[in-house]
């Protein structure tokens, strides 16, 4: 097997593979009605030659034409009778998608725009990698969600937060990095159907806030351009205070007309030298970072504010909903985090200017391995508003444990929120089908570095692939994302792709099992967030308590406590609400219950913690032992790095399961039934 920098191209390797009789298509490609020079296209259409190169071995230049078309529209101008046609249509097609047919040795591409060819190159080259016939193809693929971005979290220091996979490889020392390594980001993103990019982390501090300034806007502007022939717009995350920062104003007020009049000629600036920028995040009154609160001002003055000044740009302000309060007293048992969220934006629903998307976290937490999904989405009604899950592994085994995630976010898509009688799930919310909305979509914290392997783990690859594939198309299911980035990564081969499949569709349950039970969430190591600390942030101010005592846990949330419940459209609400009804894995971050507590299983609380911990544990070692059963059989190179990466985990597990038991079983005096070691 090809080593030779196989892993900087993750499931774009291009294989050498079988050809399942599509050679023959593509002896001659025809492009009717659109310019073979547009950035786009030469970018879809080098990279169908470097994909036809490697894995077919097609190495004659293949040969382009692009029909005259005689005072004709491109719909009706000749076409060759054999090979594969690129055509422009003027309907029947959304912006960005695309149809694909076969027809009597014909293979046809059809989009409205050279985005459309771009994704459709890549749903060829797909095709071809997992050795599947594009004889009889026809499909129309047109994206559910119109935005489907990742946010970097990458300071200018070339530091990640909460990063898993080496550094940056967007900055270093304070300067912005242009490289092989941005085109090849740039391909492997758009492959997935990626069509926006935040550059830095939400946390704008120190030389991040001169991003919009002249020491920056050259480099910026080149990675905007590169982007672009990808399809991809640039965004940039905002520092609210740069009106202090840096223009020397004494207030950030957003209704100040000072402040107002310095951010219109910092935008007149900023878009005259990256005209193509799509826009801004901004994180704002959140975790110590300023915004609107400070001035008596509310959220959607703020975004407003920004918003209207960059629409004549043709920009939009992204605005993070994750605003709460940190400093929570233990005392007080009805402040509550989760509520935070709809508290802080449900009042304004309606007021935010259309182009603001309010950016929704999917759960009211913190991207734990469960919680519900937020109340925020499809509570709102009459405001644009975008999911934003973490493919970065924050509090999921941050790249070490495998865990992949994309059953998560399926299950917060599926979600049915009640805002309306039908078309009311997260992904009708997002994907604007509820609302009729077009600023809306998905984003993911993105979990790559300058790791050669882009992603720390290998295997964590998959929820970078998995999260555009989703985005792109909300209706695969988790399972098939995983067998085609198995075989584009590793291999066609039956028994190793379902062994692959198999550890990643099992690694999100058996995380949860070692970890905290039934949605209680947390009890991890504060800061890093990495390994278990039962009560590290219970005597914190962070109010992420799980109030255990040595009679029971879990945080009230329903009538009784913080009423959080009631947040939720019906019947939600009364599901959540009651013992008897709510879902068992969310039971703790509704409900404080005795350890006696006996769960549908017929196991007492207490048991069930035990017993899932013990299941946690014995479940890596089968993964563990899944994996050695592909030795020789995948990249010798890869195996080892993953295989190291499982002793860890188990190492991990093991830490969880103890320290976990050890906790309750001190708590509740209860011991384990099948009398193992808790200690
Ligand atoms: C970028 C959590 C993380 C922070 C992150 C924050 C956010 O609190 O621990 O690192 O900051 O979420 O999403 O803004």
């Amino acid at each position: 097997m090809d080593e030779d920098k196989r892993w900087t191209q993750l499931w774009l390797a291009y294989n050498p593979c079988q050809d399942a009789g599509n050679g023959g298509l593509f002896q001659h490609t025809t492009l009717c009605g659109f310019d073979r020079e547009h950035p786009v296209l030469r970018n879809a259409l080098a990279e169908l030659e470097r994909g036809l190169n490697k894995m077919l071995g097609i190495t004659h230049v293949i040969e382009w034409s692009t029909p005259s078309h005689d005072g004709k529209s491109a719909d009706q101008a000749l076409l060759p009778d054999t090979g594969f046609t690129v055509r422009r249509v003027s309907e029947g097609i959304r912006p960005e998608g695309y149809r694909l047919t076969e027809q009597d040795g014909i293979l046809t591409l059809e989009a409205a725009d050279e985005k459309g060819v771009l994704y459709g190159i890549f749903h060829i080259l797909r095709q071809i990698a997992l050795e599947q016939p594009l004889m009889q193809t026809n499909v129309l693929c047109e994206p559910d969600n119109p935005l489907r971005m990742l946010n970097h979290w990458d300071n200018m220091d070339g530091s990640i937060e909460r990063g898993y996979s080496g550094n940056s490889f967007f900055f270093e020392n304070g300067e912005v990095l242009v490289d092989e390594r941005t085109h090849d980001y740039a391909r492997l993103a758009a492959s997935v159907g990626i069509n926006g990019a935040v550059l830095n982390n939400v946390n704008v501090k120190d030389q991040a806030t001169w991003l919009i300034t002249d020491r920056y806007f050259d480099k910026v502007a080149q990675i905007a351009r590169i982007f672009e022939g990808y399809g991809i717009k640039l965004f940039l995350s905002l520092n609210y205070a740069s009106p202090l920062e840096l223009g020397n104003l004494n207030s950030a007020d957003p209704l100040n007309e000072d402040v107002i009049a310095w951010w219109r000629g910092k935008f007149s600036e900023v878009f005259a030298r990256i005209p193509n920028l799509g826009g801004f995040l901004v994180k704002a009154d959140s975790e110590g970072r300023p915004g609107p609160f400070t001035y008596g001002r509310t959220q959607a003055d703020g975004a407003n504010m920004l918003a209207d000044l960059v629409k004549p740009h043709g920009g939009i302000i992204i605005w993070r909903c994750f605003v709460y309060n940190c400093t929570q007293d233990w005392r007080d048992t009805k402040t509550d985090r989760a509520r935070a969220g709809y508290d802080n934006f449900i009042e304004m629903d309606g007021d935010y200017h259309d182009n603001v998307i309010l950016q929704i976290k999917n759960g009211p937490m913190d991207f734990q391995i469960r919680e519900p999904v937020s109340p925020l989405l499809g509570g709102l009604t009459r405001t644009n508003q975008m999911l934003e899950v973490q493919a970065a592994q924050e509090y999921t085994g941050q790249q070490i444990d495998l865990c992949y995630l994309i059953p998560l976010f399926k299950e917060v898509l599926d979600f049915k929120t009640y805002c309306r009688p039908d078309i009311d799930t997260v992904a009708d919310v997002v994907s604007g089908r509820t609302f009729g909305n077009s600023l809306c979509g998905m984003a993911a914290v993105s979990n790559t570095g300058n790791d050669e392997n882009w992603t720390g783990n290998d295997l964590a690859a998959a929820n970078f692939y998995g999260f555009g594939r989703l985005a792109f198309s909300t209706s695969l299911s988790a399972e098939e994302i995983a067998a085609e980035w198995a075989g584009m990564t590793y291999s066609n081969d039956r028994e190793v792709k379902d062994s692959i499949v198999k550890l990643l569709m099992g690694s999100r349950d058996t995380y949860e099992k070692y970890t905290s039970p039934l949605g209680i969430g947390w009890m991890v190591t504060p800061n890093t967030h990495y390994g278990p600390s039962v009560d590290g942030y219970e005597y914190s101010r962070w109010g992420t308590y799980h109030r255990a005592d040595h009679l029971g846990l879990g945080v009230d949330r329903t009538d009784s406590g913080t009423g959080y419940v009631r947040q939720y459209h019906e019947p939600n609400a009364s599901r959540y609400n009651s013992v008897e009804e709510c879902p068992e894995e969310l039971l703790l971050f509704f409900h404080h219950l005795p350890y006696t507590h006996m769960l549908k299983s017929g196991k007492t609380l207490i048991q069930h913690i035990y017993d899932s911990h013990f299941e946690g544990v014995e479940e890596v070692e089968e993964m563990i032992r899944v994996w050695e059963s592909l030795k020789g059989r995948i990249p010798d190179a890869s195996y080892e790095l993953v295989r190291e990466r499982f002793d860890r985990q188990l190492y991990n597990a093991k830490e969880w399961r103890d320290q976990v038991n050890s906790y309750f079983y001190r708590k509740s005096n209860i011991p384990d039934e099948k009398k193992r070691v808790v200690f």
